[in-house]
């Protein structure tokens, strides 16, 4: 039978005119493809609103699989998280401006939690496809790293079912014009979260692949 794959994309901020989580998760909506069904929304780039709007849109979908989607400016690759902490420190205003500086996301929840997607399998199979990717060992600090770890709270405490992660993705070349920063085309993206799509599904055990960091 085939997964259904929730995918999210967060509506533009720090004075973008366009995210590139947004346009690339569109392109899926309602995409059947190799045993998968897509489904993808807006979620606003607001603390704590972002993780409500997310859950409700679980309850309505639910989904087998979650991949939320957000634009990490000065990337080079699609970056599959491995872990969410428990964190905001925001460097700038959210979408209503709000800006929480060294508070907890969840007061009683723990350090951190890591995604329960095989991010290093969706890295390889990217990579195999010709599609930049790597692990990110940290998503910041700010409503991407927010609501990954709102989405991992939720699986933990209320969906054990389910399997969740997020993904950082570059800049739109439409976004780069002016600024030295690497981006990459909307076609490349949205091909990668299909495969990163794809792997997640086929839920393959975690192999054991080299992606790790020195720093
Ligand atoms: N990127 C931001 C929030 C929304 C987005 O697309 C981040 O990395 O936290």
């Amino acid at each position: 039978m085939s997964k259904k794959v929730l995918l999210t994309g967060f509506d533009p901020f720090g004075g973008e005119s366009m995210n590139p989580s947004l346009e690339a998760v569109k392109q899926l909506n309602g995409r059947i493809a190799e045993g998968i069904f897509m489904v993808s929304y807006e979620i606003p780039t607001v603390f704590h609103e972002s993780i409500s709007v997310l859950t409700k849109v679980i309850q309505k979908e639910e989904p087998d699989i979650v991949i939320c989607v957000g634009q990490a400016g000065g990337r080079a690759q699609l970056t599959p998280e491995l872990v969410a902490i428990n964190l905001n420190d925001a460097r700038i205003p959210d979408n209503q401006n709000q800006q929480p500086v060294d508070e907890p996301i969840d007061v009683n929840g723990p350090a951190a939690y890591f995604s329960n997607l095989p991010v290093k399998s969706m890295v390889q199979e990217c990579i195999a496809a010709g599609i930049p990717a790597a692990v990110s060992h940290s998503a910041g600090t700010f409503v991407c790293n927010h609501l990954f770890y709102g989405l991992m709270h939720y699986i933990h405490t209320e969906a054990s079912h389910l399997r969740g992660g997020f993904i950082h993705i570059p800049y739109l070349p439409q976004q780069v014009l002016h600024k030295t920063a690497p981006s990459l085309g909307l076609d490349t993206i949205t091909q990668g979260l299909l495969v990163a799509a794809v792997a997640s599904a086929n839920d393959t055990p975690e192999r054991k692949i080299i992606g790790g960091s020195l720093h």
